[in-house]
This record gives structure tokens, C-alpha cells and sequence, in this order.
């Protein structure tokens, strides 16, 4: 069933709202093999977010954005991004015939997604600056023209659709995690999983976690409370100095006596490596924070046992390439096509 469908009793819908999909949600929640020992916990799981039709929990919200932007009567919709609400947002714009218009900062989206972007064929602008400049440029041109639609995370619609990921990892396990470690960017997701999950339970059909948020150290305006003028992080999603999100998040830290903790870039890329080859799952770099963040809570003496942790993986590893060909160590054996060569190498 639709995602939009299937949780229609706790999302804005009504009789005018357009319910499609792309093939959104529904996504795997992956049980760990492996790192569950290390960490010592009793059971651990991946909400596999990258196999969204986009390849990012974007999708989610984007449904349920664009749906809202459809009823209202609007033809076109703008978002800034660091490159994975471009690609949500201008796949269901070309499924839906709207014009997308997306801002980007200049160098700094992985081009898995800027090739989204292009190939869905929205109209695309780069700045010579960040995503919290580019978001002030969306925000004051949506005010302006009001036919146009913005579809960030500020709008309320997309964190509507997002808390459906907390719906069915409830829906699946039985019960709430005790803890979901989840990255922190505009902080929209954490505010949606929390909305989520307090829904469930105010039907008494789930108990709380405690929300754990992840940032990147030189990108961590949450943990260090303070706006970040130039925030720096090889996981370019989270690239984000002042999110439109901050209060939400900071509530749903409070309320579920969850912590935000930052994670350095090496960390990031360690976890990249770890959740890949030791569990056999591609990860986009900001998403391996939360895995990282499992080895740094670990080695901080944080007890994990009788816990059961729940790690929001939100996009795919292979919409970073670049980020590979970086930090991966590419040494494959060549040869000839001949089978003792083969077999030498194989046996040696
Ligand atoms: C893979 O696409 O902000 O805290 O413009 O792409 O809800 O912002 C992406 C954010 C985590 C952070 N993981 O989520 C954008 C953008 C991935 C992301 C986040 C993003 P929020």
C-alpha cells in the first residue's frame, strides 16, 4: 500500500489531497550481524532509508510535500540542499509535472545527486556559498511568490511524511528501540521520528526511545550551541551551520532524554568502512555518523547491554562516488585472462 494510504489517519490528508507514490517508505529494517557484538548490545538494526525510490528518506516527506503543493493548486516547487532533497524533490516534481527549482552550494553535493537533479530535469542554480544561505534564498522567494512552493524541511508537510519511518520500524519490531541514533543536518528528521514515535504513543501502541542525534565536529552548531558560520564535514549532507530545525531538535532531545553528540570527520569514515564490510551495507557518508557514533559512545564507556538500538541509515552509498574513490583503498590484483595465473593468485 501507499505510503501516503497506509498512514493516511495520522498525516493532513482529505478527500482533496492527491495520494500517488513513487514506490516511497516501506524500507528495510536490517538486523546487524556483526557490530552488535563490538558494540554489546543486544540487538541493533539499520532502517535501510537508501532504498527510497531517490535513495534518501527525503522521499518520505517529498510525497507528502508535493501531495499538499498539488491540492493547494501550486505548479512549482524550490528547495536549497545539500544535494538529497534536490534529488527527492525533482523526481516527484517530474513525476507529478511541476517545475523544480533547486539551489545548491557550489562544489559541495556529491554527484551521485547532482546527477539526480539533472537527469529528473530541474532547473538548477549554484551559489557561491552554503546551504544556510542558499535556504535564506528559498525562504524569501517562496514569501514573495506564492506560487511557488517551498518544500524543505520547514515546510510542516515533509516532517508529516517523515515520521512514517517511526511508524514502521514500530510496526515491524513490535515495540520502540530503546535508543535511535539518527544524523543531524537541518534537524528535520530527528523532529519527525520524534513526532513519530509520541503519536504511537499516545495510542498506547509503543513505548519512547531516546533520540540520539549525531553532527559533524566542524558542523555542530546543536552540540556546540552556537550558529556555525562556515560549517566544514567530508558528509556534505550534513554540511549545516544553523538548522531550520534547531528548537525541534532540542525538544526532542529534552523530551526524550536523548544527547547530541559530534563526531570528527576520520570517525565518519571509519563508520563508512565498518557498516559496509562488516554487515554488507553502502551507507552515504552522514549516515555512517550513527555508526560511528556506536564505536564513540562505546569507547566513551557507554553500557549498551540489554539495549535495543535502532541506526536510521537515510541515503545510499552510491550516490557518493567521489567519497569512495577518497577514502576507499582501491588495490584490486590485474591479470591476464589465463587460468593458472588465476589460480596462482588465488592459491598463493
Ligand atoms: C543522507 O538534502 O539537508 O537533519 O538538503 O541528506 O533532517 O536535515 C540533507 C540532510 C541526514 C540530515 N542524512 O537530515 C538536504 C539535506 C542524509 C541527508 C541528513 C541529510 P536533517
Amino acid at each position: 500500500m501507499h505510503l501516503l494510504e497506509k498512514y493516511k489517519q495520522f498525516l493532513p490528508i482529505n478527500d482533496n489531497t492527491p495520494i500517488f507514490s513513487l514506490g516511497e517508505g516501506n524500507t528495510p529494517l536490517v538486523k546487524s550481524n556483526n557490530i552488535y557484538k563490538e558494540i554489546g548490545c543486544k540487538e541493533l538494526y539499520f532502517k535501510l532509508e537508501g532504498c527510497n525510490p531517490s535513495g534518501s528518506f527525503k522521499d518520505r516527506g517529498m510525497v507528502m510535500a508535493v501531495s499538499k503543493a498539488i491540492e493547494k493548486g501550486s505548479k512549482k516547487i524550490i528547495c536549497a540542499s545539500t544535494g538529497n532533497t534536490s534529488a527527492s524533490a525533482a523526481a516527484f516534481g517530474a513525476y507529478c509535472g511541476l517545475e523544480t527549482i533547486v539551489l545548491i552550494p557550489e562544489g559541495k553535493i556529491a554527484i551521485g545527486k547532482l546527477s539526480q537533479a539533472v537527469a529528473y530535469g530541474a532547473k538548477i542554480v549554484s551559489i557561491n556559498g552554503n546551504f544556510d544561505q542558499a535556504l535564506n534564498l528559498v525562504k524569501e522567494i517562496s514569501e514573495q511568490q506564492k506560487d511557488i512552493e517551498l518544500v524543505n524541511s520547514i515546510n510542516p508537510n515533509r516532517i508529516h511524511g517523515q515520521k512514517t519511518g517511526a511508524f514502521e520500524i514500530v510496526d515491524e519490531l513490535g515495540y520502540a528501540p530503546d535508543e535511535v541514533f539518527i544524523p543531524v543536518g537541518n534537524a528535520g528528521n530527528i523532529t519527525a521520528y520524534w513526532d513519530g514515535f509520541k503519536i504511537y504513543n499516545d495510542l498506547n501502541t509503543s513505548n519512547l526511545p531516546k533520540m540520539i542525534g549525531f553532527q559533524a565536529k566542524n558542523s555542530a552548531p546543536i552540540v556546540n550551541k552556537k550558529i556555525i558560520e562556515n560549517p566544514e564535514t567530508v558528509a556534505t549532507a550534513i554540511r549545516i551551520g544553523n538548522p531550520a530545525s534547531w528548537e525541534f531538535a532540542e525538544k526532542a532531545l529534552h523530551e526524550s532524554s536523548g544527547k547530541i553528540d559530534a563526531i570528527d570527520d576520520d570517525s565518519i569514515v571509519e563508520g563508512y568502512k565498518i557498516i559496509a564490510s562488516m554487515e554488507g551495507i553502502f551507507a552515504e557518508p552522514a549516515s555512517c555518523i550513527t555508526v560511528a557514533g556506536l564505536y564513540h559512545l562505546k569507547k566513551l564507556g557507554y553500557d549498551f547491554s540489554g539495549k535495543t538500538i535502532v541506526c536510521i541509515l537515510t541515503g545510499n552509498g552510491l550516490k557518493d562516488p567521489d567519497f569512495a574513490n577518497n577514502y576507499l583503498n582501491f588495490q584490486i590484483h590485474k591479470m591476464n585472462p589465463e587460468f593458472e595465473e588465476l589460480k596462482n593468485f588465488l592459491l598463493s
